[in-house]
């Protein structure tokens, strides 16, 4: 997106790419790390073939400096005011032969989470995922499914009421390409759907989740009352995000630190 003013294309169309938010040559070191760490931690519930692992930054710190890069955070700083936190920090690797995913938009406009804020929601900018490319993102090996402009929409289609079939394509749908190191920058609103891997490698990334200081994430994490209390009222379902390890936050450089300090696992606490 050579020459696009970013921050007017996410609140235009609800979504950007920012290219070199880690070094190119970075990518494959941090790529296999992460394929590791996926081999050995991956979550029974994710969909098949799709590696997922949750707080990742717990097993591998290697992308850690670059959760605040500047051009990054300046954007996200723009969209959600200056306070700004992680909320999620996921490692989410398509494996050859995964399926074409459900459109959504993501945690709290997902209706089908505890915590969710109910639609028709207002249209305003509460929440952003990055989609982190460690491999290129492209038409074959799975690059992110969006449907730009969604974002405006007061519903998604995790809503039984907006009529929308999940699993259908839908007219406008485009794939989000990158070369490695690129960003994807989404308007947590902008629907979006787990694109099918039909290459012979894996499509590693991370989803990194940022959010604004006044959004309550507790209902995301294990054993929080706060998770309890949704959940069961609810009787949904919510993503967990285990919280990180002291040493953890302790070795994250200066610049990132701020954005994990609420999240750091307290004394009466497990991951
Ligand atoms: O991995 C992808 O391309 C999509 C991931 C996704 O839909 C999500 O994290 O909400």
């Amino acid at each position: 997106m050579p020459g696009v003013d970013h921050l007017l294309h996410v609140q235009q169309h609800g979504y950007c790419i920012l290219p070199d938010i880690i070094p190119p040559a970075r990518c494959p070191g941090i790529r296999r790390r992460l394929l590791d760490v996926v081999h050995a931690q991956r979550s029974s519930s994710a969909p098949q073939n799709v590696g997922f692992v949750p707080s990742v930054i717990n097993y591998d710190q290697s992308f850690a400096e670059y959760l605040a890069e500047e051009r990054l955070l300046t954007l996200v700083r723009q969209l959600l005011g200056p306070h700004v936190r992680i909320s999620f920090t996921s490692a989410i690797v398509n494996e050859p032969g995964n399926a074409r995913g459900d459109w959504h938009a993501d945690w709290p406009f997902n209706q089908k989470n505890a915590g969710h804020i109910s639609a028709p929601y207002p249209d305003a900018v509460f929440h952003l995922t990055t989609l982190w490319m460690l491999s290129p993102f492209d038409g074959e090996n799975g690059g992110t499914l969006i449907v730009p402009g969604s974002h405006r929409r007061p519903t998604n289609p995790t809503d039984p009421a907006s009529g929308i079939d999940p699993a259908t394509p839908f007219p406008g749908e485009i794939q989000a390409t990158g070369d490695a190191g690129s960003v994807l920058v989404m308007d947590s609103r902008l629907w979006h759907a787990t694109a099918p891997n039909t290459t012979g490698e894996p499509r590693v990334a991370l989803a990194v989740r940022y959010a604004p200081w006044w959004l309550n994430l507790d209902v995301l994490r294990p054993g929080s009352s706060e998770r309890r209390r949704l959940c069961d009222a609810s009787g949904l379902g919510e993503n967990s995000v285990p919280a990180i390890r002291p040493d953890v936050f302790a070795g994250l450089a200066a610049s990132v630190q701020p954005l994990y300090s609420h999240w750091v696992q307290r004394p009466d606490e497990r991951v």
